[in-house]
């Protein structure tokens, strides 16, 4: 089938089924384009809380798809590809954090969205890239955190704060890890002027070399509000699909072109299509994790 075949295709499933898809923003292109609602993890999560869609077909990785089934337990959560993973979240287990937890009696565990659904359920609180340095400042100052599983968001954060007393897990985001300072150079180079925007998902040395750090949805709202007209980006290149997308007078350039998250990239529009043919395949989290997860997340929610 041609893509405009299987876009109509998707199309009248998604009426057939009662379904609303959400769209991560580092999905390809022809995936966003048939998105209800395009965005980060948190926001779509929320915005399928809105709406009376019995269905939520996720298209991004596995723990986006699974805090959409916590805010949401009474709906169906569907995702085109079982194997879209994040590797990050999967570098730490929840035995792995119990062990941390005993070393450390006493401390605050802090979990980024990027993290299973039972290692939210082990934690005080979750965050998002967009809101790190807030919830990591609600904790009292004198109380030792744990923050997992990304050291480089974690790292960030804390140096937003001036806070000594975290202690970080050794987890990190193979596709950030790729973007590097020297590479930043060369762009800068290329495009004097431009200003450089990274996700703090990347390297310390990366994040020195930039003039903007942000999450998705900040990446986003500083090149709308910029009154420059090229920009250079530091994060998974799914996004320039939306930046360009959204600013046609502007010009977005990667840092690198191999910053891309093969997870991300596995959700097609033919897997869309047998997702919803199907209603396959269906995210679940087994109930006494999932009533300690969502107050993890909801913890979150009131301090944002
Ligand atoms: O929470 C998200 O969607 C992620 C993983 C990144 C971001 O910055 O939006
Ligand atoms: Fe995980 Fe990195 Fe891929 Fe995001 S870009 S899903 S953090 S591996």
């Amino acid at each position: 089938m041609s893509n405009g075949n299987l876009v109509e295709r998707i199309q009248s499933l998604k009426k057939e089924r009662n379904a609303v898809l959400l769209v991560h923003n580092y999905q390809r292109g022809e995936v966003q384009d048939v998105g209800d609602f395009v965005g980060d993890s948190l926001g779509l999560s929320q915005e399928a809380a809105r709406t009376d869609a019995g269905v939520i077909v996720f298209c991004g990785v596995h723990f986006m798809a699974e805090t959409a089934k916590l805010l949401n337990p009474d709906k169906t959560v569907l995702v085109p590809d079982p194997n879209a993973g994040c590797p990050m979240a999967n570098m730490l287990t929840v035995r792995e954090l119990i062990e941390k937890k005993k070393e450390h009696p006493g401390a605050a565990v802090i979990c980024y969205v990027n993290s299973t659904a039972a290692v939210k359920a082990e934690s005080d609180i979750c965050c998002t890239s967009a809101n790190a340095p807030t919830i990591m400042a609600s904790i009292p100052e004198d109380r030792e955190i744990i923050f997992v599983p990304d050291k480089h968001l974690g790292r960030w954060a804390a140096e937003q704060l001036g806070r000594k007393n975290v202690i970080l897990w050794d987890g990190f985001c193979p596709t950030h890890q790729r973007i590097l300072p020297e590479e930043i150079d060369i762009r800068k180079e290329q495009h004097p002027g431009a200003p450089v925007v990274v996700h703090p998902e990347c390297t310390e040395e990366t994040l020195a070399a930039a003039d903007h750090v942000g999450s998705t949805s900040g990446i986003l709202k500083f090149c709308r509000q910029s009154d420059a007209k090229e920009f250079i980006i530091g994060t998974e290149i799914g996004i320039l699909h939306r930046l360009r997308k959204e600013n046609p007078g502007k010009t977005f350039y990667p840092v690198t072109e191999i910053a891309n998250c093969p997870n991300m990239k596995l959700n097609t529009l033919q897997k869309l299509v047998w997702c919803l043919e199907d209603m396959a395949f269906a995210i679940d989290v087994p109930e006494d994790i999932a009533d300690k997860a969502r107050q993890t997340i909801e913890k979150m929610l009131e301090r944002s």
